[in-house]
């Protein structure tokens, strides 16, 4: 029995009338993974291109996969069929499904390729419904073993935010840092970045998704940084920005202002508020400035084994309400085109009271 299987089916019998006789996550070929074939199986190592996870309404749960991950496959606590074969995984498969009427399938994730896969091992009549909305809403709440690895993801990320205050100097270039960046980050157990570093100097910062180019660090200048780690395959996702001092007083009017709409959203989260809720207070504060409408994007997404891992902190978010367990970025910004940028980018858990900060790395005003 797997119960991240059986709370799926929980969130799914909460809405629907008839549940779906098993749920079959199929993952196709790198990178058309689907994430949650990892959320129900917890293995931490392999590739799984190909393989399938049978869910039942029990909490029941087969893996069938290929003897390349068999090694990989046994470390899990599931049961598991190894097919040598392609005329053994499509008689296993078959088999699996043989009574299921109703096939739940993942519509965010599935391939047309593994959409026909399963509907060929489907018994007649049978029909494939999308639940990936109650996907989506699983995973959102992370469990406590979910959180202990994001937990050290964060960590890894939020010591080597720290680590760049006193690495990073005048006529460094964006792409070297985040090299330097990537190599301290696996040095720590990472298994590599969880997406692109961005490294943005001056006015490179005023892009929000800037990756990292080819510019060198002037005095004066913003040093945006923006980046995770991949821990046992769960993401981290923090933004810090730095001044190559002497700091502005238009630099420092807008670090003081992201970093009070960050103190002000933080303050909203606990368990019952509304997703929306954050984002709409960060907002009116900036509003509130002189740096109306400089703020571009969401104030946060959900954060877990993919980096924008399902729901968000957003003004179209106000059906979703906080549970205890969900993780989040907390990111407000304020963007100058031609002049650059400010972000401060935490990550959180919800919980009855607050937020529980995940990232740690100091964020008071830090001229390099
Ligand atoms: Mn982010």
């Amino acid at each position: 029995m797997e119960p991240r299987v059986k709370r799926l089916f929980e969130n799914i019998e909460k809405e629907m009338d008839e549940v779906p006789d098993a749920v079959v996550i199929a993952n196709a070929t790198d990178p058309h993974l689907d994430y949650t074939f990892f959320y129900v199986t917890r293995l931490e190592v392999g590739r799984f291109e190909g393989s399938v996870a049978v869910l039942y309404p029990d909490g029941e749960l087969h893996v069938i996969t290929s003897l390349l991950e068999a090694e990989s496959a046994s470390k899990g606590d599931f049961n598991l069929h190894v097919f040598k074969t392609i005329d053994e995984l499509n008689e296993i498969v078959d088999d699996l499904l043989k009574n299921a009427k109703k096939i739940g399938i993942n519509g965010d994730e599935l391939t047309y390729k593994m959409y026909n896969f399963i509907k060929k091992h489907a018994i007649d009549n049978s029909e494939l419904i999308d639940i990936s909305k109650f996907i989506k809403l699983t995973r959102m709440v992370k469990d406590e073993a979910e959180i202990k690895t994001l937990r050290k993801a964060c960590e890894i990320a939020s010591e080597v935010a720290e680590l760049m205050i006193d690495f990073i100097e005048p006529g460094m270039i964006e792409y070297k840092v985040a090299a330097e960046m990537s190599y301290e980050m696996q040095k720590r157990g990472a298994i590599g970045p969880s997406f692109e570093t961005i490294m943005a100097f001056g006015k490179n910062s005023a892009e929000p998704h800037y990756s990292a180019g080819e510019a060198v660090l002037e005095k004066g200048q913003f040093v945006l940084m923006d980046f995770g780690a991949v821990y046992k395959r769960y993401c981290s996702d923090i933004t810090r920005t730095y001044f190559c001092g002497p700091i502005s007083d238009k630099q420092r009017k807008i670090y003081e202002t992201v970093a009070e709409a960050q103190r002000l959203a933080l303050d909203t989260i606990k368990v019952g508020v509304p997703c929306s809720e954050p984002h709409i207070v960060a907002a009116e504060y900036i509003n509130s400035t002189e740096f109306k409408d400089l703020f571009t994007h969401g104030l946060g997404h959900g954060l877990g084994l993919a980096v924008h891992d399902g729901g968000g902190l957003n003004p179209r978010a106000e059906d979703i309400i906080m549970e205890d367990g969900m993780v989040f970025t907390v990111e407000p910004g304020i963007y100058i085109p031609g002049f650059g940028g400010v972000r401060i980018e935490d990550d959180i858990v919800v919980r009855k009271d607050g937020p529980e900060l995940l990232t740690t790395a100091r964020k008071d005003i830090i001229e390099l």
